[in-house]
Formats: C-alpha cells, sequence, structure tokens
C-alpha cells in the first residue's frame, strides 16, 4: 500500500474537458459537458477530479476548449486548495495558447501534445488520461499499480457494455492475461465478448502510460499527416498492432465501498441526464454520495439551509422521496421524486414530479412540472403545465424520445412571444 501511494505521488492526471457534448442540447449550448450540473450540488468533471483526489494524485492538469468559462470559474474556486509548495496543483490548459497560436486541439492526443513542455515541467513518471465528462467513482491507484506491475506500454480501463450500445465506444478483445488483441474505435458492428453474444467489452476513454513513452509517442504523432492525434482513433490502436497494451476491468474491485455496484454513467443526452439524477432519489440508489471515504468535491456556495414552508393557508410545502440542496425555499409546493439544486425557489400551488432543476430557479404558483430538465436560471411562469400534453410541451419545449421535456429561458421566452 505505501509503495502504491508512491506510485501515484509520481503521476498526473491529465483530464481532457475540451469536447461540447452536443448529444446535451441546450444544456451545452453554454457550457462545455464537463460544467454541466448534476447530483444537486457537483458538476460533472467533479468526478474525475475527485477520483483523482481520492486516489493521492495531487498534480492534475485540465484541457479546455470549447465554452469553457463556466468551466474555468468552477474550477478556480472549488478546486483552489493545492498547495504549490508541496507540489500539488491543478492547472488548466485552454487550447491555442501553446506550440502553435493558430489551431484549436486538433484531437485529444494532440491537447496532451501542445503541452508536452508543461508536462514536462512536471516531473512525473506516469500520466494517466482521463475525460471529464462521466460519472463514475474509480480508484486509479488500483490501475496505475497493475499498468506498474505488468510493463504495459499502455493500460486501458474497460467496461462491460450491451453490445447494441458499444458503437458509441472503442470496442476491445483480450486474450485470457488481459492483453488487448484487437481494438476498434466506435465500430459500426461491435464484436461481441467470448461466451456472451449480448456484450461487448468497451474502452472507458481512461489510459495509464509512462511520461516518457507517451511523450515519443506524441512527438511521432504530431508529425504523422494521416493521423487525427486522436487516443482512439490513432494512438490506441498503433500500441495494440505494435506494442503491449492492457485491459484494466472497472468493476467492484475499482471501488473502496464494500457491497457497492461498480458505478460508471455517460450522461451524455437528456434522457441519460435526467435518469441519472432522478434515479439518485431512489431508496438505494446505485451511485452512493454519502460515502465519506470516498467524498466528491466540488465548489460549494455559502447558502442556508432548504426551507419548506407551511402557510396560514394550509398550504404545504413538501418534499418526498428527493433530494433539496440549501438555499432553497420550497414555499406551499409539493415535490416528488425530484433533485433540486442550489437556492430553488417555488411558490405555492405548484407541483414538481420527476423534476431536475438546476440552481437558481424561480417556480411562479400554480406551475405543474413532470418529467423535466430545468436548466440554470430559469422563471417558470404562473400556471405552467408540462408533462401532461407532450404535443403542446414540443411546440415551445424539447421532449425526448422517452418524454423527458428539457427547458430553457430562451425557449420560456420565445413560448412568451408567441
Ligand atoms: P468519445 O466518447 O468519442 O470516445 P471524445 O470525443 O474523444 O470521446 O472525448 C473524450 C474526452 O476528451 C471528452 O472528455 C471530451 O470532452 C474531450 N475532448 C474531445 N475533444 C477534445 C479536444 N480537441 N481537446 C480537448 N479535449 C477534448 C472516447 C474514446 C473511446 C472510448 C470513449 C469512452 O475514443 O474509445 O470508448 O471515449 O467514453
Ligand atoms: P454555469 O454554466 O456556471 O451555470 P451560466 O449558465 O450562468 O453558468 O453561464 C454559462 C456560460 O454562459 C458562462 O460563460 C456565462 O458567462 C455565459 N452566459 C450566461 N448567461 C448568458 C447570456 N444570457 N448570454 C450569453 N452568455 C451567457
Amino acid at each position: 500500500m505505501v509503495e502504491n501511494r508512491r506510485l501515484t505521488r509520481r503521476a498526473m492526471a491529465f483530464v481532457l474537458a475540451g469536447g461540447r457534448g452536443s448529444r446535451l442540447q441546450e444544456l451545452t449550448d453554454r457550457r462545455v459537458k464537463p460544467a454541466v450540473y448534476f447530483g444537486g450540488k457537483t458538476r460533472i468533471i467533479d468526478f474525475a477530479l475527485s477520483n483523482a483526489m481520492n486516489s493521492g494524485i495531487r498534480k492534475i492538469a485540465i484541457a479546455t476548449q470549447y465554452k469553457a468559462h463556466s468551466l474555468i470559474r468552477h474550477c478556480q474556486r472549488g478546486w483552489n486548495f493545492f498547495r504549490a509548495e508541496r507540489n500539488e496543483f491543478l492547472d488548466i490548459l485552454p487550447a491555442s495558447q501553446r506550440m502553435s497560436e493558430d489551431h484549436w486541439y486538433r484531437g485529444t492526443a494532440d491537447a496532451v501534445t501542445q503541452n508536452i513542455d508543461i508536462v514536462d515541467s512536471y516531473d512525473v513518471d506516469y500520466i494517466i488520461i482521463l475525460a471529464g465528462d462521466h460519472i463514475y467513482k474509480m480508484d486509479y491507484e488500483i490501475m496505475l499499480r497493475e499498468h506498474v506491475d505488468s510493463g504495459a506500454d499502455v493500460t486501458i480501463g474497460c467496461l462491460t457494455v450491451p453490445r447494441e450500445e458499444a458503437s458509441a465506444f472503442g470496442v476491445m478483445a483480450v486474450d485470457e492475461t488481459g492483453r488487448i488483441t484487437s481494438f476498434l474505435e466506435k465500430p459500426k458492428d461491435p464484436p461481441s465478448m467470448p461466451g456472451d453474444a449480448t456484450k461487448s467489452l468497451a474502452s472507458m476513454g481512461i489510459y495509464v502510460f509512462s511520461w516518457p513513452f507517451l511523450r515519443d509517442l506524441l512527438v511521432r504523432d504530431a508529425e504523422n499527416p494521416n493521423s487525427s492525434h486522436d487516443f482512439g482513433n490513432d494512438l490506441i490502436p498503433d500500441i495494440v498492432k505494435n506494442g503491449k497494451a492492457m485491459a484494466h476491468k472497472f468493476d467492484t474491485s475499482c471501488v473502496r465501498d464494500p457491497g457497492a455496484p461498480a458505478y460508471w454513467k455517460d450522461v451524455g443526452t437528456v434522457d441519460a441526464f435526467w435518469d441519472a439524477n432522478i434515479a439518485l432519489t431512489d431508496f438505494t440508489p446505485d451511485l452512493n454520495l454519502w460515502d465519506s471515504d470516498w467524498p466528491i468535491w466540488t465548489y460549494s456556495e455559502s447558502v442556508p439551509p432548504a426551507k419548506f414552508i407551511h402557510d396560514e393557508k394550509d398550504r404545504r410545502g413538501v418534499a418526498i422521496s428527493s433530494m433539496v440542496s440549501g438555499g432553497c425555499i420550497i414555499s406551499g409546493t409539493e415535490i416528488r421524486n425530484s433533485l433540486l439544486f442550489t437556492e430553488v425557489h417555488t411558490n405555492s400551488y405548484a407541483v414538481l414530479d420527476h423534476a431536475v432543476v438546476l440552481p437558481y430557479v424561480t417556480v411562479h404558483r400554480s406551475a405543474r412540472l413532470k418529467n423535466v430538465v430545468i436548466d440554470r436560471g430559469v422563471v417558470i411562469p404562473e400556471g405552467l403545465i408540462v408533462g401532461e400534453d407532450p404535443v403542446e410541451d414540443a411546440k415551445w419545449f424539447r421532449v425526448t424520445g422517452k418524454g423527458v421535456t428539457l427547458i430553457t429561458q430562451d425557449m420560456l421566452d420565445r413560448r412568451a412571444e408567441g
């Protein structure tokens, strides 16, 4: 264990947070997917950053480009406790500021290549490449130990997914030692796992390398005119063919929470986002946010506790099977199976049912909202009814195939203008 701890001290996490995540629709109009809110207090990127922290990693870099302002602001406010004098840091690396002034990060590998000199200055032996846009708890220390023990060129985090969903991933085959024998990036016809035609082994987009090895690879890749400078498209297939790539299977042994299921979710669509947030209100949610051994760190505003008001006219402010964050004022509103972020204010006779409500939303009187995601800062007008007539809802709002309605202020403004 002591040895493990030393390994993470010699490693850094490089978090890729540049991709928009366009399937989240208007939720990523103004902020990149890793900056999207999740779970009542946190943002999506807090999960990867907390995993790094909880794994003992104290050197973190985040590559950003698309709509990075809200992400950068969040990291500056919430992740500013690293101690430079102990060589701990969290560095934000926006595109176009380094080697070449004239282009964005051309791909995920290029995001590292453009910062080679910075990574050199960190003086680390290992680099763990992470995506900033998944919800999961994972101990990277275990993966790093496996990587060092196996002598692999790269170790890739992987998980089992239903075969019909596997086209969205890098899909691999492994031999009995865990060595990856083939890797196909987002194949149209994904191969299944031996012995189970319904499942495929998918890459989580998490890679462990020794820094000198990756550095050489990146320098060569930068000069390759046929490369798209992407880990999944270019670098990983090349190592699988010409080197030694090992799979690190994500399962319950990767989580330090005895008895908890191994939880990993890509909340990349409005449906998946709604579903994963609402699932937190279940009796025993699969994602345990109450685990004090694996805290999810974030920026928290100083706000008073949630307040529930039952007034003299017998209007009851209640929340049933719900999570309600600090600063909320629930005045005469009935809330069921919902998740409310910071400073949501709701008024009399309103009903929220299976609602995911982002911070600073106001719900005026008598609104009835069911199966909704409400964007930050939205003001719901008096008497608005959503979730009862999908045809009417679709005139103004974004209604998903599963019947979840996303409401933003722009949509409400258009509706008000008629
Ligand atoms: P994708 O899901 O397609 O595949 P990708 O678009 O490459 O993921 O994004 C990975 C991460 O990098 C995201 O966090 C994204 O924000 C960020 N990113 C994307 N482009 C970037 C850029 N130019 N600069 C900086 N950051 C950028 C990958 C792998 C698959 C694997 C899945 C798992 O290629 O093999 O199965 O992740 O989700
Ligand atoms: P967050 O994503 O942190 O919740 P906001 O939703 O307030 O923050 O803003 C996200 C990003 O959009 C920020 O960069 C903010 O400056 C910008 N922004 C907020 N409101 C507007 C607006 N009305 N027009 C253009 N940009 C906006």
